[in-house]
């Protein structure tokens, strides 16, 4: 495509069953933020849409589960995700929502088009039934094994772990979500798409087509369904939440949602044009428009398969140039899970991490799961705030304010004359917008952000090989020079930054005071869209754009007063880590499903009268030395005060436990253990977290009591 007119970027819309977590930024909402953002800074007309999926079996569920209505769990949802976006930047020019009017207009007649242009089969089959609930199962109503890979936690609709969409009647062994009872059979209409008439089509277009330009993950998958063979996919439900199937004789029934969700993107356009007093159309239908879907992997078959064919079977619409869906990203070694609330909640950071949003979109963005899934570790997350941000690009932009207001005031220095290194150095930096743009336009967010830190590490060795510090003595003149560089490069970080840490950008752009337009110093506070429009509106010269950084030696002109210095970052404490790891190890230990041991062989009644077990109390408590579990105890057993060794010293304090009733084992034969000889067991159970904890009476009861 000739460099495109137009650019319509879709980001998934997140199902309101939920509040949106880390994974979800780092697959999808960071990348196509960056991607947005650059677009605008490069004067491209970009309409970025998004907004919630609030159909679809995962709402019934969570209705259910929290005894409220669908509708009450989508408008709280749906508010709490929205927030969310805009707390981390996500500058979407518009966030909708799929119970919108506007979208079940939308996504009725685009139904409507399709039915009365025959691109439909209608079927009545026989369909997974719950008797005892009283509905048909479909989605993730059932649960079976995939016929495909062999997942026993395969969906009805789809499978997570190998991506592919299918029929609930094509599942192995399914079982109802709902009573977990075996699913019987009853007949039901529904309307399919043909997909195995797209199935050619599809191939050319993307297999061939586009198998130099779309990622390797995204191929695969695509490749395997088609060469599977495609099959006619259901598009309407037997539910009753979501938007009405809008044909006589489908009564009680609803769109798919992942029939109507994609469509979301189009109404939320259509919402967008209409506020902003534009013409939707060109940005879904236009020829020279872009589009492009960000996804994470599970939702590439209906980006890939159905949608398209949906588009396709319409006939007037574009189809995406390309669909750059990132793996997934998992959570200190395992799978982020809502359910489990195994994850980073987006809100719940903010509480923990006030103004740290950059830092987020920082290390989500360096360890993006772009080609493989990756691990967000708190460590990791510690070490890359510490060592990168404010290690190289805070420390370079610090000096730079610092020195500039210690030496001239705040004011630009003139240029002087430049040195060989000095125009080598400006001669690299104009090369960074175009190398950074290389791998945005490629969808390589970790390349570029990378590059943009090796612009932060040229200030950095610029300004530590000339040493301003010290030619301030021997050659004030210099200095200036060396200053005026350094300056261009700070001016052009605080550009170049924006896609990637616009909350940073916007900082910087303050303290060089490059946010000042027409004399006064219009300090943009909000990083959403309204700054690129409010840059648009401004001329350009007031704000650097992308391209100024290649074109300009003067980013920063002589004479311009800057700010006073004020840290980009702070340092992230091992406290402040260590307090989120604690969170995750309470959560695991919430998830942990305790599975009893089997019982032992069975014993006589004479065995178990064998076993004398009494009520004691410890009186002394002494860590065994060179043992990490076992203490020696003094316990009064009632018949006398007896050394015990147990070991519970991972569980207990010595300090901690003096005056502790326990259950004591007494005749248990004499034992020596480290040396020391012990007269019975103290009775202990295990829990969840590992902790041992005492089988200890309740009320008074004294020293000897026998246990029966
Ligand atoms: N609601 C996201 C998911 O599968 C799904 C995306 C819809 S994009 C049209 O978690
Ligand atoms: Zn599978």
């Amino acid at each position: 495509m000739q460099d495109p007119k137009r650019f319509t970027i879709t980001a998934a819309l997140p199902y309101t069953n939920g509040p949106v977590h880390i994974g979800h930024l780092a697959g999808v909402y960071v990348p196509a933020d960056i991607y947005a953002r650059f677009l605008r800074l490069n004067n491209k007309d970009v309409a970025f849409v998004c907004g919630s999926d609030e159909h679809g079996v995962p709402i019934t569920l969570k209705a259910k589960k929290e005894g409220i209505t669908p509708q009450q769990v989508v408008d709280k949802y749906h508010a709490i995700i929205k927030k969310a976006f805009k707390d981390f930047g996500i500058t979407f020019d518009n966030y909708s929502r799929t119970s919108a009017k506007i979208h079940h207009e939308t996504a009725s007649d685009f139904f409507k088009n399709l039915y009365e242009n025959g691109k439909f089969i209608e079927e009545t089959s026989a369909q997974l039934y719950d008797e005892e609930a009283g509905q048909f199962l479909a989605d993730r109503f059932v649960i079976g094994t995939c016929p495909k890979c062999g997942n026993e936690e395969s969906y009805g609709d789809q499978c997570e772990n190998c991506g592919t969409s299918h029929n609930a009647t094509d599942l192995i062994n399914p079982k109802s979500a709902i009573t977990g009872n075996i699913p019987s059979l009853k007949e039901t209409k529904h309307w399919y798409l043909p997909l195995n008439e797209y199935q050619d089509w599809l191939n050319e277009w993307i297999v061939e087509g586009h198998k130099n330009d779309w990622k390797t993950n995204v191929l695969g998958q695509v490749k395997s369904w088609t060469t599977d063979g495609l099959k006619p996919r259901a598009v309407t439900r037997d539910l009753d939440w979501g938007i009405p199937v809008p044909i006589d004789g489908a009564e009680g029934k609803v769109l798919y949602v992942w029939f109507d969700a994609p469509i979301g993107y189009i109404s939320s356009t259509k919402e967008w044009a209409k506020r902003e007093g534009k013409d939707w159309e060109p940005y879904w239908k236009g020829q020279n428009t872009k589009l492009v879907h960000f996804i994470g992997k599970d939702n590439i078959v209906f980006h890939c398969i159905i949608f398209p064919s949906m588009l396709k079977a319409d006939g007037n619409y574009i189809l995406p140039t390309n669909v750059p869906a990132n793996e997934f990203l998992n959570l200190e070694g395992d799978k982020i899970s809502t359910s489990k609330n195994w994850a980073v909640w987006l809100h719940e950071y903010l509480e923990d991490f006030p103004e740290k949003q950059d830092v987020l979109r920082y290390v989500l963005t360096a360890n993006a799961p772009e080609t493989k899934d990756n691990d967000f570790t708190w460590k990791d997350f510690q070490a890359r705030n510490n060592n990168e941000l404010v290690a190289i690009f805070g420390n370079f932009i610090n000096r730079v304010v610092v020195l500039t207001n210690k030496y001239y005031d705040g004011k630009v220095p003139p240029k002087g004359d430049f040195s060989e290194v000095d125009t080598e150095t400006l001669k690299k930096l104009n090369e960074y917008p175009q190398i950074i743009s290389n791998s945005i336009e490629r969808y390589r967010f970790r390349e570029a952000l990378s590059e943009l830190m090796n612009l932060a590490r040229l200030g950095n060795k610029y300004l530590a090989d000339e040493e301003p510090w010290k030619q301030i003595k021997i050659n004030p003149e210099r200095v200036e020079t060396i200053m005026f560089v350094a300056l261009q490069i700070a001016s052009a970080l605080a550009t170049l930054s924006e896609p990637f840490l616009p909350f940073t950008s916007n900082k910087l752009k303050t303290i060089l005071r490059l946010n000042e337009s027409g004399g006064t110093t219009d300090v943009v506070i909000s990083v959403s869209k309204e700054i690129a429009t409010t840059q648009k509106n401004e001329s350009r010269k007031d704000v650097l754009g992308w391209d100024d950084v290649a074109l300009n030696h003067e980013l920063i002109p002589a004479g311009h007063q800057i700010g006073k210095a004020e840290l980009l970052f702070s340092k992230i404490e091992d406290a402040d880590v260590q307090k989120q790891i604690d969170k995750l190890e309470a959560t695991k230990i919430e998830n942990k499903v305790f599975v009893a041991e089997p019982q032992k062989d069975t014993i006589e009644f004479d065995d178990f009268t064998k076993l004398d077990i009494r009520i004691g109390t410890i009186l002394e408590a002494t860590k065994i030395p060179k043992t990490k579990k076992l203490l020696q105890l003094k316990v009064d057993v009632g018949i006398d005060v007896r050394t015990i060794v147990s070991g519970i010293a991972e569980s207990f304090k010595p300090e901690d436990i003096i005056g502790q009733k326990v259950s004591v084992l007494v005749n248990l034969a004499p034992r020596k253990l480290r040396g020391v000889e012990s007269q019975g067991m103290i009775l202990m159970a295990d829990t969840p977290n590992g902790k041992l904890v005492f089988i200890e009476p309740e009320g008074e009861v004294s020293n000897g009591e026998s246990v029966s």
